[in-house]
């Protein structure tokens, strides 16, 4: 990963305008109550730049008239933080998996000294005075400003000649192509993911409830080295799965259900989401198997068209016009027209750092592209919600489906299931 993120910075440096200079923040654990923190999350851009998931660290980024340079701030270690919280990252540490030179990590407390010394010297380091702060600025909500403004404000009120800009369009679009040390960490989450499912599968028909089978979920991906979900588990059978984001998970099994798992392991903050729809009797009875089928050919032939220079539209049109055959086909509707009453949301989204990753969906596919396909038809008159979801590479002429080991065919799922009675 350190070769991964070095090119990384590397190319976000090409894309950002001379005279200027980035901050990315690792951001901290929110406040819970009292003493309490909720864990931390990595953000996302920070690792992606870092391959460190370490809180309170600033990367700062330098674009001059004819050299880059990247420092490191990072936390100090005192005595009591070592003794309470165990010590935070060391600069040996940061170095070797940033592969930022040491002599470009300070302690967090020089920041500010050093931003000084840049607006001050810029001349000699920028090779003009600074003209743009890039900070990194998702909005998550009209609401919520960016962690990032709130640190940068001071900045801005010393030196307000500075011109704010976003680094989020072009993190967005670097994001979108996942280098092979990427992929490889996709696919060990992909794989714990699977064993996760295999689990599920075996303990099935001995569970009473949504629960112990989100449980089983955790345990095999924990036992697998994962450091958790990548997202809330899904595991909504009966009528629940009609719900798109049920993840209350507390109700009885009934044997007569069909049962729907959205779900994914997380490692090394790499996610996996994987859908899979099962029957709780152990075989697909007759309209749960039709529209099990229904679904399951959209989910294949989407698949199939998956090449670069597919365009996101095509994948939606394609999958929605068929899944309005199928749907009427099988009397679901009347008219093709009203499938969105039961298929309500879109066919798939990019995947990576974050589970709905972050990417220009008006760009047609290029190869190392990682989304996800997963169609799915949601008839609440019948209690049956069924969704199948795969992750797929977009490879130089076509795809790989990441997830192919995991079963999708009713007679191998029914194996299974027969196999750990
Ligand atoms: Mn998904």
């Amino acid at each position: 990963m350190k070769e991964h993120v070095r090119k990384a910075r590397k190319k976000l440096l090409e894309k950002m305008d001379k005279h200027a200079v980035a901050l990315i923040y690792a951001g901290k654990a929110p406040h819970k109550s009292l003493d309490q923190n909720y864990d931390y999350t990595p953000q996302r851009n920070f690792f992606y730049l870092t391959n460190i998931s370490e809180p309170n660290m600033i990367l700062m980024l330098l674009k001059g008239e004819k050299t880059n340079k990247e420092f490191l701030f990072i936390e100090e270690n005192t005595d009591h933080k070592i003794k309470w919280e165990g010590a935070s990252m060391e600069k040996e540490d940061a170095s070797k998996r940033a592969g930022i030179d040491e002599d470009a990590i300070f302690p967090l407390s020089k920041f500010d000294a050093t931003f000084n010394q840049v607006m001050n010297y810029a001349r000699s380091i920028l090779g003009r005075p600074a003209k743009i702060l890039y900070l990194d600025l998702y909005h998550p909500s009209v609401q919520k400003k960016p962690q990032s403004l709130i640190h940068a404000k001071t900045i801005l009120a010393h030196y307000p000649e500075l011109q704010v800009q976003s680094l989020n369009e072009h993190l967005a679009y670097l994001r979108m192509f996942k280098s092979a040390a990427e992929i490889k960490q996709i696919q060990t989450a992909i794989d714990h993911t699977a064993k996760g499912l295999n689990t599920i599968l075996k303990n099935l028909k001995k569970r009473t409830h949504e629960y112990q089978l989100q449980a089983d979920f955790l345990h095999e991906i924990t036992l697998s080295g994962s450091e958790g979900h990548a997202f809330d588990t899904i595991a909504a059978s009966g009528k629940n799965a009609t719900i798109l984001h049920y993840t209350a998970n507390r109700d009885t099994l009934n044997q007569d259900d069909l049962i729907l798992f959205d779900l994914g392991a997380l490692h090394e903050n790499y996610a996996a989401d994987i859908s899979r729809t099962y029957p709780l009797s152990g075989v697909f009875q007759g309209r749960q198997k039709e529209i099990y089928e229904a679904v399951l050919s959209v989910n294949k032939a989407t698949i199939e068209m998956i090449k670069p220079g597919v365009t996101w539209k095509e994948l939606n049109d394609f999958s929605k016009e068929m899944l309005a055959k199928k749907a009427k086909a099988l009397n679901i509707i009347n008219d093709e027209s009203q499938i969105t009453e039961v298929y309500y949301h879109s066919i798939g989204h990019f995947m990576g750092l974050d589970v709905h990753d972050v990417g220009l969906y008006d760009m047609p596919l290029k190869e190392g592209m990682v989304l996800t396909i997963e169609p799915g038809l949601y008839v609440k008159d019948e209690q049956i919600g069924v969704r199948i979801e795969d992750d797929i590479l977009v490879t130089k002429n076509g795809y790989k489906n990441l997830s192919k080991a995991i079963p999708k065919e009713t007679k191998d799922i029914e194996a299974i299931l027969k196999g750990s009675e």
